[in-house]
């Protein structure tokens, strides 16, 4: 099956007791036992609920993975990998990263591991350091949030499994529609449902998915044990959301493109950064190692904090708020909003600066989300 018939048919099966095209919401904490230890697979909904178990199936089958794991939270998903790996790991991550991953390294999880930020646009770099510090995991998150810088998925996992490091690749700005890092040589594949994949900013999730039975137990039991499984309220709502991924990232994208052209030539914007302009510095890597190019952009606009506040002001329909991948625009300052976390030296090297600003460009009709970005800029 393609994508677009998986996120349809995948888990969606008609319920077998009524035949109930849209499978039910298992709304339930517990499940009778018929004798102590005798039940249907299903004891209790932390560990395991049928409705979850439909959304994991099939979002392992959109990564072509074998197993997911869904969870809370994007961040969830994160904390169990952290969890999973031995104490006083390396972790080379990118240095780009969404900002409550930064924060999450940086203020948790730094008492357990060493992590060590690094531009992993530059291959040679990484090498290096896996040279250097012999890294047990590498993190990578591609495109960047929010600079959108793209990293070789394919050289990068083969550098790691040649160090025996585990590659984990945050895909969440992707999605599985246009980018599919299992099949590139990663180990692990994490989403915040929350975005693209649910896509109607109703739900916050998370999910990893992979192809290695044991560590797939492994992180089932540290989900189990610590408890960030997801309700089965929610499981059901992305499921429902899945269907049209791929009608939503094919119009999130021509959208994205129209608009990325149109601030490209804007007087008033200084540098426009979309994975699909020509202009973007890794776009070779991008054509090759993806199949569209998404509906985030990041622009910079001429001036600084004055200018962006006036012009975050201005818009109508994009609507200024955190997060992405829902239908509606969004629009958002980074360094203000979702990546304040990370220290203004760190933002300034890696350009968050106060003139950059983030679009999740929605579906909405091109022309009126063109003409709000007129008025603002005008
Ligand atoms: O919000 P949550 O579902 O916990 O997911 C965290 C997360 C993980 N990875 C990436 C790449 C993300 O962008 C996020 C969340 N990001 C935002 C809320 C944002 O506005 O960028």
């Amino acid at each position: 099956m393609k994508i677009g018939t998986k996120v349809i048919h995948v888990g969606n099966k008609p319920d077998k007791e009524t035949g109930a095209v849209i499978p039910p919401i298992f709304q339930t904490s517990t499940f009778a036992q018929k004798s102590p230890g005798v039940h249907k697979g299903y004891e209790y909904t932390r560990s395991h609920n049928p409705t979850r178990t439909r959304l994991e199936e099939c979002l392992a089958s959109l990564e072509n993975g074998k197993y997911a794991l869904v969870t809370s939270s994007g961040m969830a998903a994160e904390m169990l990998i952290m969890h999973a790996i031995k104490p006083g790991s390396t972790v080379l991550c990118g240095d780009d990263v969404y900002g409550g991953t930064y924060r999450l390294f940086t203020t948790v999880f730094h008492q357990l591991h060493n992590f060590i930020f690094i531009d992993t646009t530059d291959t040679k770099k990484v090498a290096a350091a896996i040279k250097e510090h012999n890294p047990d995991m590498l993190w990578l998150e591609t495109p960047t949030n929010p600079t959108l810088k793209i990293s070789d998925l394919k050289k990068l996992s083969a550098m790691a499994k040649k160090a025996k490091a585990k590659v984990v690749v945050d895909n969440t700005f992707m999605s599985p529609y246009f980018q599919r890092p299992l099949e590139l040589g990663a180990d692990i594949v994490l989403h915040s449902l929350t975005k693209y994949l649910n896509g109607h900013s109703d739900v916050i999730g998370g999910c990893l998915i992979l192809r290695d039975k044991k560590l797939y137990d492994k992180l089932w039991v540290l989900q189990n044990s610590i408890g960030p499984s997801q309700s089965p309220f929610d499981s059901w709502l992305v499921l429902r959301g899945l269907k049209t991924l791929g009608v939503r990232m094919e119009r999130h994208q021509e959208n994205a493109f129209k608009i990325a052209k149109y601030l490209e030539k804007h007087p008033k914007v200084e540098t426009v950064i979309y994975p699909g302009l020509k202009s973007h510095p890794q776009y070779k890597i991008a054509k090759a190692q993806m199949s569209g190019f998404g509906g985030m952009i990041s622009f910079y606009i001429k001036g600084g904090p004055k200018e962006s506040r006036a012009f975050l002001k201005k818009v109508k329909l994009f609507i200024l708020a955190e997060s992405l991948g829902g239908v509606e625009s969004l629009i958002e300052h980074p360094a203000i909003m979702t990546h304040a976390s990370i220290p203004k030296k760190v933002r300034d090297d890696l350009g968050i600066t106060d003139n950059l600003i983030r679009l999740s460009v929605g579906i909405e009709d091109a022309s009126d989300l063109l003409e709000d970005l007129k008025k603002a800029l005008g």
